[in-house]
């Protein structure tokens, strides 16, 4: 997911590159680990700060329970835990969205990816998504917030929030997400997703994942992404699991433990989601410029999860 910057030309832009890829090499095995607890010893006051935060957030029984699972397996489904209503405005600013479907594919930005259509750019000013947005209220729910953060005992920052409209892409080989990987933004890369329309089947492409038992023979590598043949040989089919779900259905995956693929969309199906995704700071990779831009009043606490 994180880019090399290959084509630098100038000495100092060629620094900037080699130092990235030597991040993108460390990144993707345990030495990652090692990094991570210098920058955070380098930082222990914010981190002391953020943990003070996350204590202020409620909790309840069952977010404990869930954050234990999201540990143990690397995934939990939410779909009782979370707050409905912010799931109703995203999923009603979503249709909103996916009626203009023709008009907002024109304006799409990043357009590698031809099963996938991202449906927000018009909603970013600068780059960034104003914090009173439906997307962003949801991913700042408290109950998202302890269950991530009493997971990554810290308060989990908020990198990005995403609406994916996956279409069928009938006689080309599978890419990208379609092939399974893990997320390397970061050492724990945690993704809440809603469905937004009801997966009900192989055909509406389900997100699919291993859990992070049987995934772990695959951590410690640069392979990239895996077709099944090679997936299945080391794991077997049974380990699978796909994620049949009714719309506004939400899990969280550990992205960076549970190897994974999805949007393998058969004819005549289509799958919306809505992704937010969380890192714990300090990021491994230099921060890149904010996702947000600050929209009334905010908390401490909200600003922090944003770093704004
Ligand atoms: O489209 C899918 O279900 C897979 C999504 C995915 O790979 C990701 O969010 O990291």
């Amino acid at each position: 997911m994180t880019a090399i910057d290959a084509g630098a030309k100038t000495p100092k832009h060629a620094k900037i590159s080699q130092f990235r890829r030597l991040l993108w090499h460390v990144n993707r095995t345990d030495l990652g680990w090692a990094v991570k607890a210098a920058l955070t010893a380098l930082q222990l006051p914010a981190r002391a700060k953020r943990v003070a935060l996350l204590k202020q957030l409620p909790t309840r029984p069952e977010w404990t329970e869930a954050s234990r699972k999201l540990a143990e397996d690397g995934y939990v489904d939410v779909s009782r835990l979370v707050d409905r209503s912010l799931a109703e405005a995203v999923a009603s600013s979503a249709d909103a969205k996916v009626k203009r479907l023709n008009e907002l594919v024109g304006q799409q930005k990043e357009g590698h990816k031809s099963f996938w259509v991202s449906l927000l750019d018009e909603d970013l000013v600068g780059g960034a998504f104003a914090t009173d947005h439906p997307f962003v209220r949801y991913a700042l729910q408290p109950a998202a917030l302890r269950i991530v953060g009493d997971f990554m005992r810290d308060l989990p920052q908020l990198s990005d929030v995403l609406l994916t409209l996956s279409q069928p892409t009938p006689n080309q080989a599978l890419s990208y997400s379609q092939l399974w990987h893990l997320d390397h933004d970061d050492k724990r890369v945690c993704k809440l997703f809603i469905y937004l329309t009801d997966v009900q089947n192989t055909a509406d492409g389900p997100f699919t994942f291993i859990p992070a038992g049987p995934s772990k023979p695959f951590r410690n590598t640069l392979k990239s992404h895996m077709s099944d043949a090679q997936v299945f040989g080391k794991t077997g089919p049974d380990a699978v699991k796909e994620m049949i779900a009714p719309r506004l259905s939400a899990f969280i995956v550990n992205t960076a433990r549970c190897l994974h693929m999805g949007s393998r969309i058969q004819s005549d199906h289509s799958r919306l989601l809505y992704t937010a995704t969380y890192i714990q700071q300090p990021r491994i990779y230099p921060e890149p410029p904010t996702r947000f831009r600050a929209v009334g009043a905010l908390t401490e606490l909200e600003r922090t999860v944003m770093r704004l």
